[in-house]
């Protein structure tokens, strides 16, 4: 599927080892600490769509596909797929190729999309980099397809950063010479042949900012899909310029500043608010961001604070913003895990829980999401516009008169006391009706043109014309 084509999904991110076993158990232990496969695989996660469908998201994101080293190494067994030996096979432990291909079957059966992980930067080495056995590697079966061992230890040298090894001496990510003709012709025929095999709707590239921007730009025409890249930064021009070589980014300066908004009940609305014209003017499409603030390598933000109401926000922000929300699994669940490998714990343990207060509101909120963009597309690339702002507390408007979504987040926590807000520039006229959708609750704007917010328990709010929300089965049970 084209960049044009993802613009309106919302996808739900799994760990592939960790979201799902093919024998359905929510019992199975899985200790974060032990670094080791915890038996999910295709088949599970085929068993559990409906868990995601019906929490309104139109897409998954699953772990790297191909085959990891089998050994176990200092930092444990490959379960995050990240360790890839042979760009050939796939991960036996996820399931066979049949497997792989009854998953994307079964997500287009769903009118879902499918977005696998991608690691071409390098190949996975349990151990010090003068031990690397090349000839264990394929198709890149020696030393001449590598750059040479040198540290990634520089972040602010560009060089240091493409052409040198991620990693440490207990498992070293060998640096693929992504610059070679003869490499980059392999990896490109190897991509196409990949989604057509596969029928795959997406990538998801793995550390993007690891290898040259020459690099992917042929490769994202190769691929011909959708390909939302990870660049791990928070500067604003140094994430954007990869948006002039790959369709989308991952959001990470906007994570950042809700963070410093969303993270704690003394956090402040000051970055966000005073950022994002800058992340506009200086990215190609920010409709096309993953907009995100959970994944497995970030500690989850109910690590960062146990306040329901803020992890209710975050997640109402993360749909109800611009971009394509990007959930990671477990987030529905209120999941706390710290820094990994603490924050990808198994999603079966939840039970799948469809009661959980989160689950509830990434169900509602997508909802919402999904029938505006349905009704005008134009929604997508509509850039929220603040129409409230105090250091705690944003509100604003999303869509096209007569389509649009106004929102109010805040970090003022479940243990404030009850407030008022009263919005101008809603877009809405006098006398009409619109409906909280996370409350069900119906008002009408006022004489004054204004929209009264009742807040309460710190929770937020999204509002939409109560007419159209009928129509489309929204607060309808
Ligand atoms: C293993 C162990 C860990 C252990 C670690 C040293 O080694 O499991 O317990 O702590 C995979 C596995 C990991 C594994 C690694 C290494 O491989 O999942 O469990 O860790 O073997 C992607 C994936 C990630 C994956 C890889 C490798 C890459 O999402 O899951 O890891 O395929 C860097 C990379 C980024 C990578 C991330 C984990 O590391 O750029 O691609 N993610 C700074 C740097 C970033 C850096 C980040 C974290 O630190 O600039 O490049 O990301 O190390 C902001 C700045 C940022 C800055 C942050 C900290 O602050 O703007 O630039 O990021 O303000």
């Amino acid at each position: 599927a084209t960049a044009e084509q993802w613009r309106g999904r919302t996808i739900y991110q799994v760990l592939t080892d960790r979201f799902a076993r093919p024998d359905n158990s929510t019992t199975a232990t899985c200790n974060t600490s032990d670094r080791e496969y915890c038996g999910g695989t295709w088949r599970g996660i085929i068993n559990q769509l409906d868990y995601i469908k019906d929490m309104g998201f139109t897409a998954i994101w699953t772990s790297p596909i191909t085959y990891n080293f089998p050994n176990r190494s200092e930092y444990g067994d490959p379960y995050h797929g990240y360790w890839q030996q042979d760009l050939y096979r796939l991960n036996p432990k996820f399931g066979t190729p049949d497997d792989l291909k009854a998953l994307s079957q079964a997500v287009h059966d769903k009118d879902m999309y499918l977005m696998v992980d991608i690691a071409p930067n390098h190949f996975g080495w349990p151990g010090p980099s003068n031990s690397t056995d090349y000839s264990l590697f394929n198709p890149f079966n020696d030393a001449k397809y590598f750059h040479s061992y040198c540290p990634v230890d520089d972040y602010d040298n560009q060089t240091n950063v493409e052409e040198c090894w991620l990693g440490d001496e207990k498992v070293e990510l060998v640096d693929v010479n992504t610059e070679d003709p003869a490499v980059v012709e392999i990896y490109n025929t190897w991509i196409e042949d990949l989604i057509s095999n596969y029928s795959i709707d997406g990538l998801r590239i793995d550390t993007a900012k690891h290898v040259s921007k020459s690099f992917w730009s042929t490769f994202q025409s190769s691929a011909s899909v959708f390909c939302l890249a990870e660049v791990f930064n928070e500067d604003v021009s140094y994430a954007c310029d990869y948006q002039n070589h790959l369709d989308g980014i991952l959001d990470f300066p906007l994570y950042y500043w809700i963070i410093d908004f969303l993270g704690s009940t003394s956090g402040s609305t000051y970055s966000l608010v005073n950022n994002i014209g800058n992340l506009r003017s200086s990215c190609k499409d920010v409709s096309l961001m993953g907009t995100f603030v959970e994944n497995h390598d970030l500690q989850r933000l109910a690590y960062k604070t146990n306040d329901m109401a803020l992890a209710k926000n975050g997640l109402a922000f993360t749909i109800l913003w611009d971009g394509i929300p990007v959930v990671y699994a477990g987030q529905e669940q209120h999941y706390a895990g710290g820094d990994d490998p603490a924050n990808r714990e198994a999603t079966w343990l939840s039970g799948y829980s469809r009661e959980s207060e989160l689950y509830k509101l990434a169900a509602a909120v997508n909802q919402v999401r999904n029938y505006a963009s349905y009704l005008d597309p134009a929604y997508l690339s509509y850039n929220a516009s603040l129409i409230y702002t105090d250091d705690k507390t944003i509100a604003f408007r999303k869509g096209y008169d007569e389509n649009q979504i106004v929102s109010v987040i805040t970090n003022k926590g479940d243990a404030t006391q009850d407030w008022t807000l009263s919005l101008e520039n809603t877009g809405w006229g006098v006398g009409t009706a619109v409906i909280e959708i996370l409350t069900c609750e119906t008002t009408t704007i006022g004489d004054d043109g204004n929209l009264v917010v009742p807040m309460s328990s710190g929770l937020p709010r999204a509002y939409f014309e109560a007419g159209k929300a009928s129509n489309g089965s929204i607060c309808s049970g």
